[in-house]
């Protein structure tokens, strides 16, 4: 161990084991028998956390049923009350920050540092911003009305948060939710239900069915959801997007990034080199926006490599329950033997891995690849993982189209100490956000999104509430659901 002494995990041992290390789903605010099980892991130590349900479509029947019945009262009540249940979310959230930071960590395998500073802090700050909203709601959007059942399907790599960004806004407008979480990491979402009782929200308003993804394709399909959000792969991003073609359904899409990272010659290199071991190695680059291009200039190439080989040398991967670790374990033994495919797989260029020594377990070192041509599918997939690949420009003409050689479009980091060159910069590369010496800044009030194949729609600010309302006065055209 780095630290002294590593975060304590007995009180989520003991949350788990309350549950008897087995978990039913979340349907009209309790939890069900558990059926048919699959194991959710601690990829850190590689040990079983607890056994949870496998959802069959006759729990998402039951679930989006419940979500029906709470809606016509939920979605009638003023929105001073609905902030005032948010406002109690929030507060509760950080409440239960260290239980819930810790059992993040314990399921994901994410830095501990990372899960207390960054994730549920932003989870509060989500519930906080929306709770806003929702009292607001009446004054500034008299016009629109909720959608109805929500259906929200969130990746592994910000459990929580992924549920916040969902669920806040949701809930803030007067829709009810069906929350699948992912299958590596669902227990957050679960002790996230057992919060929403403290706060007194109303049984039915919130319902979490976790399984693989056919209980996804279930929610998806399900004629008494009028919307669907969804984080995760663009190839399943693809499917759903067909699947709810022509249904009425409302969707949003958060998908895939090869996000670039831009840095000129005469940038603070200093300050870019921190940037981008944020940008890459934020949650062992397991991030949709991870700047995993680095696009350099010709001139400092050479001297901004050594500067960042010299920082990779100092990261120390280990137990992320460890207050000192800067990179954590990858969420899953076969995620991580993607990235180690990928990275194998590749015949050109070099290679440089950190320093540190590689734990036993599901972890990757951080990586950067120099020397490979614009097409190699290591700069042009996602790798979602701690690999870093660097090209070489001499113009910024030559940045930005290598910036744009990706069919991915979520965000983008421009460094420079030259403002007018990042102003005429930025609005050229086709991304969702970008970055002005700066990279991951996230904020509840600042809708966030991708376009091309890294999705559509935006979460965060007035722009996500409206993707979770309609017009006053447009029918539903969703067939009711029996109570
Ligand atoms: O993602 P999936 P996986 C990328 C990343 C990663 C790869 C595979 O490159 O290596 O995807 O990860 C549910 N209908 N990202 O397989 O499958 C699934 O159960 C409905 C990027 O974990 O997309 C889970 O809850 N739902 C990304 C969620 O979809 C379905 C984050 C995401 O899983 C479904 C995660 C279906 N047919 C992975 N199939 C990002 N951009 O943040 C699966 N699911």
């Amino acid at each position: 161990a780095y630290g002294p002494a590593p975060e304590s995990d007995a009180e989520a041992r003991a949350w788990i084991a309350r549950h008897g290390g087995r978990f039913g789903h979340f349907i009209d605010g309790r939890f069900t028998a558990p059926g048919a099980t699959f194991a959710t892991r601690n990829p850190a130590r590689g040990e079983v956390l607890a056994e949870v349900t496998q959802g069959a479509a006759a729990d998402v029947d039951r679930a989006v049923a419940a979500a029906a019945r709470a809606y016509p009262k939920w979605s009638r009540t003023p929105g001073h009350e609905r902030a005032r249940i948010l406002y109690g979310l929030a507060r509760l959230v950080q409440k239960h920050a260290r239980l819930l930071a810790v059992l993040e960590t314990m399921d994901n395998g994410k830095p501990i540092r990372e899960a207390r500073d960054i994730d549920i802090p932003l989870v509060a700050r989500h519930f906080y911003y929306h709770a806003g909203l929702a009292q607001l709601m009446a004054s500034e959007l008299p016009d629109h009305a909720p959608l109805g059942v929500c259906g929200a399907v969130i990746p592994w790599n910000f459990p929580l948060l992924m549920l916040a960004w969902k669920v806040a806004p949701a809930l803030a407008a007067g829709n009810t939710v069906v929350l699948k979480p992912a299958e590596y990491t669902p227990l957050t979402a679960l002790l996230f239900a057992e919060i929403t009782r403290e706060a007194g929200l109303p049984k039915g308003v919130l319902n979490i069915v976790t399984g693989d993804g056919d209980t996804g394709a279930a929610l998806v399909a399900h004629p008494g959801v009028a919307k669907i959000a969804f984080t995760g792969s663009t190839e399943v991003g693809r499917i759903i997007r067909k699947a709810t073609a022509g249904s009425g359904k409302a969707l949003t899409l958060e998908l895939g990034g090869k996000s670039p990272y831009i840095v000129f010659d005469d940038a603070d290199l200093d300050s870019a080199v921190e940037g981008l071991v944020d940008a890459i190695w934020f949650n062992q680059g397991q991030v949709c926006c991870a700047g995993s291009r680095l696009i350099v200039q010709e001139g400092v190439a050479d001297r901004f490599h050594d500067k960042l080989k010299r920082r990779m040398d100092g990261l120390r991967l280990g137990d992320p329950l460890d207050k000192c670790i800067d990179v954590g374990a990858i969420v899953d033994p076969a995620q991580r033997d993607r990235i180690a495919a990928m990275v194998d797989g590749c015949a050109e260029g070099e290679t440089y891995r950190a320093a540190s020594p590689v734990p036993d377990g599901c972890f990757y070192p951080p990586t950067l690849i120099t020397g490979l041509s614009p097409a190699n599918p290591l700069c042009q997939e996602e790798i979602f993982g701690p690999v870093l690949v660097s090209m070489t420009f001499r113009t910024p003409a030559e940045a930005v189209d290598l910036a744009n050689n990706t069919r991915f479009g979520l965000a983008a980091s421009v460094w420079t100490e030259n403002l007018n060159l990042a102003l005429d910069i930025a609005p050229k590369i086709r991304a969702g956000v970008v970055w002005v010496n700066a990279t991951n800044l996230f904020d509840a009030a600042a809708g966030f999104g991708g376009v091309r194949e890294s999705g559509f729609g935006r979460e965060g600010g007035w722009e996500g509430l409206l993707a979770y309302l309609k017009p006053k006065g447009t029918a539903r055209a969703l067939k009711p659901v029996a109570a």
